[in-house]
């Protein structure tokens, strides 16, 4: 398929998917959505993808929903918003975060509505300094959704994800790492350093044990204690059988770097 609505790229073991309208600040329209999805399936299937990096062209990450053809007329049969979830912002979430490598967001500006909570579906948010967090759903009497209803209260806690949702005020990069809603706020003239370095490091190494520990700190809030501790049993063993483990080990004994193949 063309791509007119995204770029991807594929550099050794580093898939970067920009969102590229940035004359609509990368908001969603049908042919996004279809293209990122296109994209997400392929990282999804591709044995020598390593880490994912997301980022928006131009001077936002992303708008959220593409608003244009979305008014309603009077008497107009309201549309049916759920529908729109269902075929793409969740499918979109659910398939970033069971991804089985790390996702790196990369804030290089506004990430408003749903543009927000896709990038704090990512496992690690690294944002320009000048970049926003803007849960605009308020504004247009609509609910947070792509799991932003999910990941802010687990993230920031009850207080600020509710003066968030509900009061639709802009968090600044630097507030926002303040508050671990994202990991790092950086100098916007650093931010595709900084980001290219984390890819660069996660491409070398040991993805599997990478992945499993993206799902149980996922899986972390979903079970008691005693449960979640069977879940990492489980997730250790497999882990324990990679070959990557083998190599670790190796290489601590032999006091050299490991050369991890991601297998
Ligand atoms: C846009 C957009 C946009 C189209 C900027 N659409 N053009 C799911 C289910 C189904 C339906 C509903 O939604 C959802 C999930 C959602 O995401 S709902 C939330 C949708 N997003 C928003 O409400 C955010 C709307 N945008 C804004 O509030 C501002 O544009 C922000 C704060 C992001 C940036 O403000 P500024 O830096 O002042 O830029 P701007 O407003 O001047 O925008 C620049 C251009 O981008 C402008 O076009 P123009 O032709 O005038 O240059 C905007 O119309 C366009 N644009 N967001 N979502």
């Amino acid at each position: 398929m063309a791509q007119e609505t995204i770029l991807f790229e594929r550099e050794g073991g580093i898939r970067r998917l920009t969102l590229n309208r940035p004359d609509k600040l990368n908001s969603f329209n049908v042919q996004m959505h279809e293209e990122v999805a296109a994209a997400l399936r392929s990282v999804a299937g591709d044995k020598e993808a390593r880490v994912l990096v997301i980022t928006g062209a131009g001077r936002a990450f992303s708008a959220g929903q593409d608003l244009g053809g979305r008014t309603v007329k009077e008497g107009e049969a309201p549309p049916d918003l759920g529908k729109t979830l269902e075929a793409y912002y969740n499918p979109l979430i659910r398939r970033i975060t069971a991804l089985e490598m790390p996702v790196i967001a990369a804030v290089n500006g506004v990430a408003a509505g749903a543009g927000a909570n896709i990038a704090m579906a990512c496992d690690l948010v690294i944002a320009a300094k000048s970049a926003k967090f803007i849960q605009a759903f308020a504004k247009i009497g609509l609910v947070p959704d792509s799991g932003g209803t999910w990941h802010l209260p687990r993230l920031v806690g009850m207080a600020r994800a509710m003066g968030l949702a509900l009061t639709a005020e802009p968090l600044s990069a630097e507030q926002a790492e303040e508050w671990g809603l994202v990991w790092k706020a950086v100098e916007d003239d650093t931010l595709t350093e900084t980001v290219n370095g984390l890819a660069e490091h996660f491409a070398s190494q040991p993805t599997k044990g990478l992945a499993l520990t993206k799902k149980a700190i996922r899986a972390a809030f979903d079970s008691p204690l005693s449960e979640h501790l069977d879940k990492e049993r489980d997730y250790q063993r497999a882990a324990g059988k990679t070959e990557d483990y083998r190599e670790g080990v190796q290489a601590f004994m032999e006091k050299r770097t490991p050369e991890f193949k991601g297998k």
